[in-house]
């Protein structure tokens, strides 16, 4: 692997205040290896709570979506500020000025249920990094798709909308504040989880995908998780192959001990 290991726990649409506040408390109780970055990403109105109750040296906290201004009419058109008549949404420079530093962007959930295309993923990207959040960016395949051979042609064209839009915008940057999530569609939330050298393979492939299309050195510095029906039964063998960088987790995140149990499956 690639720099230090960073593990996220992605809440999803769950919690309350009671269970956010056992989550945190277990969450400060475990044990963690001082070499493991760890992201926790609740749903916005529980992120306030979250960075209150855990413990700040060991736990930085994501948002899980922000919002983009972007028209269809002008899509080369960038906003330095996106807050304005967009009822519902939360834009970057809120995270930025509440100092949440990390935001969850093109979640498989987010691209199939709420129709976010490549195009707009990559733009939350690069209006992102422009207010200086880290960015965990997901991408993956669907079964059909990779039934039909087209894994790395499909992750490559998700990567390729970052790319184009990070180089678009003024005062965006790849660097290593952008982490990548390989998440096979078909391994999510379903208990079947991608084989070790599925994993590895689509890994490398995005790895020489970042030295031919962004450069070696952003390669190199920038990690790949993988997510999936990760838990703290198969993420020590997937942490061992050198490509894996860390996880982006699910359900086991709502399970501190076994959350922490993955924090520590690279040591
Ligand atoms: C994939 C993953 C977390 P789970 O969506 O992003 O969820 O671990 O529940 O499959």
């Amino acid at each position: 692997g690639t720099g230090r290991f960073i593990v996220g726990g992605n809440w999803k649409c769950n919690g309350t205040i009671a269970s956010v506040a056992e989550l945190c408390e277990g969450l400060n109780a475990g044990e963690i290896a001082d070499n493991v970055d760890i992201v926790v990403a609740p749903p916005f109105l529980y992120i306030d709570q979250a960075v209150e109750a855990l413990d700040a040296k060991r736990f930085k906290v994501a948002a899980q979506n922000a919002w983009v201004e972007y028209t269809l009419q002008d899509p080369t058109h960038h906003y330095d500020s996106d807050t304005g008549a967009f009822t519902g949404e939360v834009s970057a420079e809120m995270l930025e000025d509440l100092d949440v530093p990390w935001v969850i962007l093109g979640h498989s959930e987010r691209r199939t249920l709420l129709g976010e295309d490549n195009v707009t993923v990559g733009k939350k990207v690069a209006h992102a990094r422009y207010h200086g959040l880290n960015v965990i960016v997901c991408v993956g395949e669907s079964l059909e798709e990779r039934e039909a051979g087209k894994t790395l042609e499909v992750i490559f064209a998700q990567l390729r909308a970052v790319a184009e839009e990070i180089d678009d915008r003024e005062h965006s940057s790849w660097g290593s504040q952008v982490v990548i999530a390989y998440e096979p569609i078909w391994a999510i939330g379903t208990g079947k989880v991608a084989t070790p050298e599925q994993a590895q393979e689509v890994h490398a492939a995005i790895r020489q995908w970042l030295v031919d299309n962004v450069s070696e050195e952003v390669s190199k510095a920038t990690r790949i998780q993988y997510g999936g029906s990760v838990n703290d039964g198969n993420c020590e063998d997937l942490a061992k192959y050198s490509d894996i960088d860390g996880f982006l987790v699910g359900g086991a995140s709502l399970d501190a001990e076994k959350f922490v149990r993955i924090c520590n499956s690279s040591v």
